[in-house]
């Protein structure tokens, strides 16, 4: 089993538990509901540097990254560097994230949030939205193309948009139909953790310009950003480049 499999599996079981001890009635009553979420979209248009910055403390392939600076911190220092969106790693097990970060960082900033997470099943999205994100992240590799389908329609019902994540061009092809806002192209394999930029240089043209187009994993250099924007993408998730630094909203800001 590859430690996406991994993922997943646990993921099943977490989410049974999860909608056991919040029903949906309940999440679907939560103050944070009555905000207007906001568009990921629209900010990558605005804000020059494109940069999706993550909140991450480890990950599977890196052990830890950050465990030092608090939520809000981070966030803050994110927004002050220059940051046109906030991802938020919710996974507790293999991330070292929760939900509560995801309450903590929609009450340090304004900015458009992204909860970065396995998601697999409506309640996740419900659950998103009630935490205060403006966007969630879906993985092509973990998902078929009818759950794509439903998955995205259910954040579009709710006011938020779809960032769909595809390693290669067998996934990107499969996914499009769904409905996602934008499409980010991985440049980490999930199942090996190997990371080339090539993934980002290969799919751009196959991407129709109507989606948003966001470069995922293993940036750090100001020279890739700008050869990754010449070829047409909008945005940029980064997220260890900044974390492992002990300030990290002022690593983005160098
Ligand atoms: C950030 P990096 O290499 O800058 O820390 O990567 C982000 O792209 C990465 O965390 C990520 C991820 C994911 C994490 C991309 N897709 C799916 C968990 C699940």
């Amino acid at each position: 089993m590859n430690i996406l499999e991994q993922i997943i599996r646990d993921k099943r079981a977490e989410v049974a538990l999860r909608k056991a001890v919040v029903p949906t009635g309940q999440l679907e009553a939560c103050r944070l509901m009555e905000r207007n979420p906001r568009s990921l979209v629209a900010s990558l248009g605005q804000r020059p540097s494109g940069i999706i910055a993550e909140h991450k403390r480890r990950s599977p392939s890196r052990a830890v990254i950050n465990q030092g600076c608090s939520v809000e911190t981070v966030v803050k220092g994110y927004e002050r560097g220059g940051a046109a969106a906030i991802s938020v790693l919710t996974d507790g097990k293999y991330f070292g994230g929760s939900l509560d970060d995801l309450l903590l960082a929609r009450a340090s900033t304004e900015l458009p949030l992204l909860r970065k997470e396995f998601i697999i099943n409506p309640y996740q999205v419900l659950e998103a939205r009630a935490y205060g994100a403006d966007a969630i992240l879906l993985i092509a590799a973990v998902l078929d193309p009818g759950q794509i389908r439903e998955l995205c329609g259910e954040a579009h019902a709710l006011g938020m948009e779809v960032l769909l994540e595809v390693h290669d061009r067998e996934e990107l092809e499969r996914s499009l139909e769904g409905g996602a806002d934008l499409i980010g192209v991985n440049n980490r394999n999930l199942k090996t953790f190997e990371v080339s930029l090539d993934t980002s240089r290969e799919l751009i043209s196959l991407i129709p310009a109507e989606v948003g187009r966001v470069s995922e994993s293993g940036l750090g250099h100001p020279a890739q950003l700008r050869e990754l924007q010449q070829l047409g993408y909008q945005g940029f998730l980064m997220g260890e480049s900044f974390m492992k630094q002990p300030d990290p909203g002022a690593a983005l800001a160098e």
